[in-house]
């Protein structure tokens, strides 16, 4: 039985890596052009402004490097618990939601525990992920024991609940969903959206499942690996997860350096700025973030491969 730490450590913040590069000359000039559009009566180039108006499911500021590696996003997070005698289908849970109510719904993410595992392994994904304007539920499982095919079936009760019976169900846009989990919780992801082609976005964290292959998958699926995984390989378990997805999805595959099969159980900067990026970019369609996912974040001290997609269309 492997250990699950708890604490909640937070990675030390990476340097705000800002970006100045030749396109802000362009940008001024563009700004200027705009500018003299708007004065002079025709308005072919939107404003940021207007801009922002055409995606109705954008949530938040503009992301900064340094907004998607903090402890906690823009929104404050409020939390009730799902007792699991109120659970169909799945082990109950706790929903995190941003206490706003004057920004409209907001999309929605499910996250499952490994083997063994409770819900308190995952936890600091939920206001994490949250804090950035998401509803997340974060669950147990009917047993610690359940395989990954029954964590993707308890994935998709648990959104049917949030979305059908939660109290915060007014809260959600039940058309934006998305699932994540660890280890088998990950392997139950996968399980999700291969059963649910409607879902946005999934998130594979450390996966582990004997099913090697997911060329049925539609859902735009980030897997993360961990280099020192010897719980769940990546050799036989993200990398071929991340192979056997279709070449033409949005798919990406991000290898943790110098990391365990249990880093998804902490607080973990990498995991979350590219799960943020991924959750924003697909759930929210919001192409603010994809500046964080193309071009393809190179090897650094946190990464050790990167590989997959600048995501299509726009
Ligand atoms: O959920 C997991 O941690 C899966 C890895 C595992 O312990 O598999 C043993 C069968
Ligand atoms: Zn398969």
């Amino acid at each position: 039985m492997h250990q699950h730490p708890q604490q909640e450590t937070a990675a030390p913040a990476a340097g705000t890596h800002r970006r100045r590069s030749p396109r802000r000359r362009t940008n001024l000039l563009l700004g200027m052009a705009a500018a003299l559009a708007t004065a002079v009566g025709f308005g072919t180039l939107a404003s940021p402004a207007a801009q922002a108006a055409e995606n109705p499911y954008e949530r938040g500021p503009a992301p900064t490097a340094s907004s998607i590696e903090a402890l906690r996003g823009p929104y404050a997070v409020s939390q009730t618990s799902v007792s699991s005698l109120a659970a169909s289908g799945f082990g109950g849970g706790t929903i995190h939601y941003p206490t706003s109510t004057s920004d409209g719904t907001f999309g929605a993410i499910v996250v499952s525990p490994g083997y063994t595992a409770r819900e308190s392994s995952i936890a600091w994904l939920g206001p994490r992920l949250a804090s950035h304007g998401f509803v997340v539920f974060t669950i147990d499982t009917n047993t610690v024991y359940d395989q990954p095919a029954s964590r993707g079936r308890q994935l998709l009760a648990a959104l049917d609940h949030l979305t059908e019976r939660s109290p915060v169900r007014s809260r959600v846009d039940s058309d934006r969903l998305g699932v994540m989990g660890h280890s088998m919780g990950g392997g139950g992801s996968l399980e999700a959206a291969k059963s649910r082609p409607s879902l946005r976005a999934a998130i594979p964290l450390t996966p582990w499942n004997l099913d090697k292959t997911w060329p049925e998958i539609q859902t735009p699926t980030l897997i993360v690996g961990a280099d020192g995984d010897s719980i769940a390989p990546v050799s036989s378990h993200a990398e071929p997860f991340y192979t056997s997805l279709p070449s033409s999805l949005d798919r990406a595959y991000l290898e943790l350096n110098n990391a365990t099969h249990f880093a998804p159980n902490v607080s973990d900067t990498t995991i979350a700025k590219y799960s943020v990026s991924w959750l924003k970019r697909f759930i929210d369609e919001d192409t603010r973030y994809e500046q964080f996912l193309c071009p393809l974040p190179r090897p650094s001290l946190d990464i050790e491969e990167y590989r997959g997609n600048c995501p299509h269309g726009s």
